[in-house]
């Protein structure tokens, strides 16, 4: 591929330096002597992009030349991160680049630095589907992500007083140089009026259709995503919302200039913000409004696209595999059939065996409040047809339940895709299942969990073989040759060069060096240069000094009951109650190893317990940080404003990180991957991919502990008949309890409800139930690093090298060869 597109990006350091500067002077009408440090930024990036756009659009041409089977990621959020790193490791330039900037008087870091996170996600599932744009385009397939493009990403977090306070995070201050606009693809997207039934002009037959009443133009604007080692670049294709010119006459004749165009003004409000909800389903007609708009306008991009192939309507599905990331897109399962049979003219059940065929559903969450359901007449007043033709879906569905399980009402009521609620609601996920040919989870666990909980009814209408599951994965460009640029280079040299980070699963011969002393010691001094970066973050960001000595215990991720963020801090004040117990010193120092607690992530603006978490950590970081009697036997540090740049910087600088979801919360969790993958070992649930980690590095290599999914069920039950007299909370939970109430972190008042959830309101996440557990291992830690550091080290070496597995690119070989049924290009 290389061959036909031409040379590799920038042949000399001067053909760079030549297009920087005329970037300089003629995009930004700035002249060398003025140019600082976001001007070379933004002449750098658009000097690799317009290399990026050459093959992009020779690989757009090549996959139409080849009349190939496209993949199309639908994700409400891709969590992309910052974007000029990346392509100067994609495309093998960084050098070349850190040469030709610093040659004209810049230092490639700081302009690396300028550049903004695009954060337009919350958390996993929005870095999962960035994670899987670039497996597709690295491994050559035809692939590409459609999204929307937020104005504002995921808003930035300021700790205030220990407070967490979101401000607005409108990333696309300065001009983006890593999109193009397309202004001339602009998509007409309809909502609310009504249906009306008309006759068809050339059939004869009649036949229903939608006149919308507010329409608003879907605008596209394109990512190129380079793949490593590969010219493929492929697409990630955002839209945008516009007013349509039109504006009402009606007011601007009666001299309203003003209100004549308040209503077109208003369509921009649509791709304004990014819901900051992770994990919790928010029921507002504006995210609706938001998902029509995305997959309307991508369905269309699509379709067009399809139509320019004069083929068969059959053949619609062996060109296009649509991926529903989650159930946010799913009304796009009921847009084709209205395309299909509203305006193409296909009759339903042709149409209906096309949508099938077409899409499929990747599920991320058991949690019921994460499940999207929406009021059924919020829905009808948007998308009137739409409903009308989910009507006929679960009409027909229904039906052939009914015929295969007759008289089994309640299983009929359970699959509905209507709930008969009050009010009624639509359930995505029913709808989801039934318009798809394959469902899948995200972890082994997770994906046994929908099988026999959530979905089970489905099973039984479907059968098991609709229900499969792909672990997830993580890029190992992003997460390791870039977050662990030294790391990533002694592994090179040991196997020969980068091929690993295309073949992940060559680091098991990282297994052979595990008795090189040499190569131990090398290992060790790049986890402690690792964690020096991170504490001149750390202390930047808060002004806490941290020893890169002491063990780093890690927790990043959103802040969320469930993933057990209070069972953590409780566990640090334990820790900090027994050293103030110590006689003196001397025997703080002997029984405990100095460790460092760093917790950092967002808190959903509206979730009251989270953000009752976060306080809670920020004060109980205020008073042992200042405790001379503690020194650095115990740090606490919350990190601000967590997001994709920081976690390349926190990710390579764990001893150990912690995954610590109640067992059966988690769906698959990705951080633990980038944790072990960087060289860090991990305490964990039994939850989640956890279970594969544990699976593919051995279980000596893992500290887990506490209960088991299997016994979350009946654990919960048994609370639920636990009153307070029968008290629950083992003894040293109660020490905590009884510190925090004592005021010794500020005024208790203000974790009541964190504590009243644990003792009065049932412990729904189980923190009494694995407090003790959680201790224990967190014991053992302590030992095995003080104590055996070479075993520890060993541990690290071997775990990176059974690591292969959680590739993104495993990933997609497996969605493309069981779900989608796609091949990569070949030349
Ligand atoms: O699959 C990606 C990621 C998993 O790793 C996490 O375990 C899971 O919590 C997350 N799920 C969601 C669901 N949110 N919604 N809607 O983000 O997906």
């Amino acid at each position: 591929l290389w061959k036909k597109f031409g040379s590799k990006e920038f042949n000399t350091v001067e053909e760079f330096q030549a297009s920087f500067i005329s970037h300089v002077e003629k995009t930004l009408a700035r002249s060398m002597y003025n140019c600082d440090n976001l001007a070379a930024y933004q002449a750098a990036s658009s000097a690799v992009r317009d290399k990026l756009i050459l093959h992009w659009n020779k690989t757009q041409q090549l996959h139409t030349a080849k009349d190939i089977k496209r993949v199309y990621y639908f994700s409400f959020e891709f969590l992309m991160g910052r974007a000029m790193d990346n392509a100067l490791i994609n495309l093998d330039i960084k050098d070349l680049t850190k040469e030709g900037v610093n040659k004209l008087g810049f230092n490639l870091e700081d302009l690396l630095e300028i550049e903004p996170d695009a954060g337009l996600g919350n958390g996993g599932l929005g870095r999962l589907a960035a994670c899987f744009v670039d497996s597709l385009s690295t491994q050559n397939y035809a692939g590409w992500g459609y999204g929307v493009r937020y104005q504002y990403g995921i808003f930035a977090q300021k700790i205030i007083d220990g407070y967490q306070v979101e401000t607005p995070d409108y990333w696309l201050r300065f001009s983006n140089p890593w999109e193009l606009p397309r202004l001339e693809i602009q998509i007409p997207v309809d909502y609310y009026g009504f249906t009306q039934t008309v006759k068809d002009l050339k059939t004869g037959k009649s036949k229903k259709q939608w006149f919308g009443s507010e329409r608003v133009l879907a605008v596209a604007y394109d990512f190129p995503v380079p793949g490593y080692d590969t010219a493929n670049v492929n697409n990630l294709r955002m839209w945008s919302a516009q007013p349509t010119t039109e504006f009402d006459f009606n007011k601007f004749n009666q001299g309203d200039y003003q209100n004549s165009v308040a209503e077109q003004q208003k369509a921009e409000s649509i791709t304004a913000v990014l819901y900051p909800n992770d994990n919790f389903y928010q029921g507002k007609e504006l995210r609706l409004k938001q998902q029509y708009f995305w997959v309307a306008a991508s369905l269309h991009d699509i379709i067009r696209r399809f139509i320019k192939t004069k083929r068969n309507w059959s053949e619609f599905p062996d060109q296009v595999a649509i991926q529903l990331n989650d159930t946010h897109p799913t009304v796009a399962v009921v847009e084709l059939q209205r395309v299909l049979v509203d305006i193409e003219g296909l009759d339903w059940d042709t149409a209906w065996q096309i949508v099938i065929k077409t899409f499929s559903y990747t599920n991320h969450t058991v949690m019921q409040e994460a499940l999207e359901k929406w009021p059924l007449d919020l829905f009808g007043n948007l998308l009137p047809r739409h409903l009308e033709i989910i009507y006929d879906i679960n009409l027909k569905f229904l039906q052939q339940v009914e015929k295969k399980f007759p008289g089994d009402n309640d299983l009929l009521s359970k699959v509905s895709i209507i709930e008969e609620s009050s009010p009624k609601n639509i359930r995505m996920a029913n709808l989801a299942i039934i318009g798809s040919h394959r469902v899948n989870g995200v972890a082994e666990l997770h994906s046994e969990l929908l099988r026999t909980t959530l979905f089970k009814d489905f099973v039984k209408v479907f059968g098991v073989e609709k229900f499969t599951n792909v672990t997830n994965g993580i890029t190992p460009r992003r997460w390791l040759r870039e977050a662990n640029p030294e790391l990533s280079e002694l592994i090179a040299s040991k196997l020969g060069g980068f091929g690993y980070l295309t073949n992940l699963t060559e680091l098991k011969k990282l297994e052979s060096f595990i008795n090189d002393s040499s190569f131990k010691k090398r290992w060790a001094e790049i986890k402690v240069n690792n964690k020096k970066r991170l504490s001149l973050l750390v202390k930047n960001l808060t002004g806490i000094d941290i020893n890169p000595d002491s063990l780093f215990d890690i927790q990043v991720k959103r802040i969320h009951e469930y993933k057990r963020q209070q069972l953590n801090i409780f566990g640090v004040i334990h820790r900090y109650l027994q050293l103030k117990k110590c006689k003196n010193n001397e025997e703080r120092v002997k029984l405990y190893t100095p460790k460092v607690s760093i917790i950092g992530g967002k808190a959903a603006p509206g979730y009251y317990m989270a953000k009752t978490i976060i306080k809670l950590i920020n004060s109980v970081g205020d008073v042992i940080n200042k405790d001379p009697d503690i020194g650095d036997l115990l740090k606490v540090v919350f990190v601000p404003d967590y997001n994709v740049s920081k976690a390349q910087i926190i990710t390579s600088a764990s001893d150990v990180s912690e995954h610590i979801s109640t067992a059966g919360t988690e769906g698959s969790g990705t951080s633990n991957m980038k944790f072990v993958l960087n060289g860090g070992l991990i305490i964990g649930t039994v939850d989640g991919a956890n279970v594969e980690i544990t699976r593919e590095i051995g279980e000596e290599n893992i500290f887990l502990f506490g209960n088991l999914a299997e016994n979350v069920e009946q654990l919960r039950h048994n609370h639920k008949f636990n009153s307070l007299e029968n008290n629950i909370v083992p003894s040293s939970l109660q020490e905590v309890f009884d510190a925090i109430e004592s005021n010794t972190f500020g005024d208790s008042s203000e974790y009541k409800s964190l504590i009243d959830s644990i003792k009065i309101h049932g412990d729904y996440y189980l923190v009494t139930d694995d407090f003790d557990s959680y201790l224990q291992t967190q014991k053992l830690v302590d030992d095995e690093f003080r104590n055996h550091r070479d075993e520890w080290i060993v541990k690290c070496i071997s775990s990176v090298a059974n690591m292969g597995f959680f590739s993104s690119d495993r990933c997609i070989q497996e969605y493309a060869e069981n779900i989608w049924n796609v091949e990569p290009v070949q030349e």
